[in-house]
């Protein structure tokens, strides 16, 4: 079979530090990190939605998932409680190729993710632009694991690990801001780990 998976690899440094301000590095070790229980995911009932401010709202099964196209993203992970993991290679659909499908309207300015299990999370639309943020199925050419997102998470590299959302169901394109879980409780709205972007307030 032609293997026509486009292959990025992302630079998430910023000069000539590798790694953020106040993380360290787990080496092979991949910690979890979940708010809550555990889902269990079944790919007979599970789908994926673009809705709200889009112009072709879609809901798809998992068979309609797995005729997208591929790509592979290698990118560093940096999560808000101070580790990082380097050199991750991730597979799974671009996001450009689902906003094509859904083509957000010019007034959605941002989106709220939402995950089996209630979970959050939002950011501003143009962040998923970005030719590294993908939803993935895997991770160093494996399956997500159930703890780290099966079937399919967000993945969006240059911020800290709490806006890539497991267990993703789908999302929804709004006019103003809706703070999802984390950034409810006092995470920051946008956490670049380059400028320490942790925490809503400070201590
Ligand atoms: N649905 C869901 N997604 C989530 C979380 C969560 O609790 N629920 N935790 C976030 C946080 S804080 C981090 S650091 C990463 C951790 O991903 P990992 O558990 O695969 O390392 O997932 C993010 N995505
Ligand atoms: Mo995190």
């Amino acid at each position: 079979m032609p293997d026509n998976t486009e292959r990025i690899e992302i630079n998430t440094a910023r000069g000539q530090e590798r790694v953020p301000p106040g993380q360290y590095l787990v080496g092979d070790r991949w910690p979890v990190l979940t708010y809550g229980p555990t889902p269990d995911p079944d790919l007979a009932t599970w789908t994926f939605s673009m809705d709200g401010l889009v112009e072709n709202a879609f809901r798809v099964t998992w068979d309609e998932w797995r005729e997208f196209p591929q790509v592979e993203v290698k990118a560093d992970m940096h999560c808000v409680t101070s580790w990082s993991k380097l050199d991750n290679v991730w597979g799974g659909v671009p996001a450009k190729h689902l906003l094509s499908l859904a083509n957000p309207k010019p007034e959605a300015e941002f989106f709220s993710a939402f995950c089996e299990g209630g979970y959050t999370t939002n950011l501003p639309v143009s962040e998923l632009y970005e030719d590294d943020v993908l939803f993935a199925t895997h991770h160093n050419g494996e399956p997500l694991s159930v703890s780290h997102g099966y079937p399919m998470r967000l993945v969006i590299p240059r911020l800290y690990a709490w806006k890539s959302a497991k267990w993703l169901r789908g999302l929804e394109f709004l006019a103003e801001d809706r703070s999802g879980f984390w950034e409810e409780n006092g995470y920051h709205a946008y956490g670049d780990p380059w400028k320490e972007q942790r925490y809503s307030f400070s201590f």
